[in-house]
């Protein structure tokens, strides 16, 4: 198949989602064009089958916003036409599903026809989606896809709530790479931040409120407090100023290290001792499902889909969003019982596996192939 991807190419989870399954899709002879406004980050070598398109918005004196709407709508036309795509896979529904949308109707009026597939993320409904700026543009978005895709149970249910969908969405989960995700030894990068065989707690994401990754710094000062510990802290974003500032006040900045956006994260996770994720809102939660995979136990909150993914007193323990001592007892409960701990390892290990890339990739596959198939029908 032909398949054009509209994505976010930042660190966000659905622009990773998004690059993943392009790069897994060309490697199994996939022809597959990204379509965004960056080379996606993760998109880090040449790759056979992949294809990279620009989206460079045009400035104008007039524009006080430049209309990236437009400038990516007739990217897609483009795309669409001279690569002869059989299908367009949208990623994140705010604004993707809707100038997929305005780039099928323009196409139609050219007897060209592209099916779209919408993948709906979380923010694009949990968050930001449901604002009355945007709601009404989701909703008629989701309805208009020809295919539409969530990342967990969770997220299909809080669509099916909080707008008028007619349209029925397939549940297909985030999936791992075991290629480039497991655990390997390496003792020698651990003695870099914990010489003293300190336990490693890690958390990544990208600092958004939604991440309160300010708990994380919080639980980290209980179990500093209980045993020699450090703490990692992966990626960047807007409350990253905010973290720093609470790592000062407690005074424990010696024992956090901030390193910023990553791309080596397996091998960061491969050296840590218990991830942790106490996020408000999560639809499926990739960067816990990218520890298991190192075989990182999880503390998290039991929001959202996260309970799809950790398995509570099994693959790690999951507890109310913003309780800091429940976290801390659960992290310490780990950290304090080797055996129990290596147990957890290797249930998180096993548990990565039932999202392995080569169980899930076929879902999206065969899901492609009916949305065609039901478009050539409704021609
Ligand atoms: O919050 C993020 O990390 C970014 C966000 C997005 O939509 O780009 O991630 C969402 O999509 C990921 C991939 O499907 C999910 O694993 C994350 O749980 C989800 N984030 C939220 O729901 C907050």
């Amino acid at each position: 198949m032909k398949i054009g991807i509209v994505c976010y190419p930042t660190y966000g989870g659905s622009g990773v989602v998004a690059t993943e399954i392009g790069m897994a899709l060309a490697h199994k002879g996939h022809q597959v064009h990204f379509i965004s406004y960056k080379r996606p980050a993760r998109l880090i070598s040449f790759q056979e089958n992949i294809y990279h398109h620009e989206v460079t918005p045009v400035d104008y004196p007039l524009f006080e916003y430049t209309p990236y709407e437009s400038a990516l709508a007739s990217k897609i036309v483009d795309v669409v036409k001279y690569s002869d795509l059989d299908l367009l896979h949208v990623h994140y529904a705010i604004p993707h599903a809707i100038v997929a949308f305005l780039a099928r109707s323009i196409l139609r009026a050219e007897n060209i026809d592209i099916p779209v597939v919408t993948t709906l993320h979380g923010s694009d409904i949990t968050l930001v989606g449901r604002d009355e700026t945007f709601s009404p543009v989701v909703t008629f978005s989701i309805n208009q896809s020809d295919g539409v895709t969530a990342v967990s149970n969770h997220l299909k249910e809080e669509t099916l709530n909080n707008f008028d969908v007619s349209n029925e969405i397939k549940v297909i989960y985030n999936f791992i790479d075991f290629n480039r995700f497991h655990w390997t030894n390496k003792d020698h990068f651990k003695k870099m931040f914990a010489p003293e065989d300190e336990k490693i707690l890690v958390h990544i994401s990208n600092f958004r409120k939604v991440k309160r990754a300010s708990d994380v710094v919080k639980v980290f000062k209980e179990v500093h407090d209980k045993m020699p510990s450090k703490l990692l802290m992966i990626g960047d974003g807007p409350e990253r100023p905010n973290i720093e500032r609470l790592c000062r006040e407690i005074g424990l900045c010696h024992e956090i290290r901030f390193l910023g956006k990553q791309d080596a994260i397996s091998e960061i996770l491969a050296i840590s001792d218990v991830f942790i994720l106490p996020s408000a809102n999560e639809s499926f939660g990739l960067a816990a499902l990218e520890a298991m995979a190192c075989k990182v136990p999880i503390i998290s909150t039991n929001i959202g889909g996260i309970p799809e993914v950790n398995i509570e007193g099994e693959t790690g323990f999951l507890s109310n969003v913003g309780d800091i001592k429940d976290m801390a007892k659960n992290t310490l409960k780990i950290l304090e019982n080797p055996e129990l701990h290596e147990t957890f390892r290797n249930n998180a290990y096993k548990r990565a596996q039932e999202f392995d890339l080569n169980k899930i990739l076929p879902q999206y596959e065969s899901y492609y192939e009916e949305i065609i198939e039901r478009s050539k029908v409704s021609i």
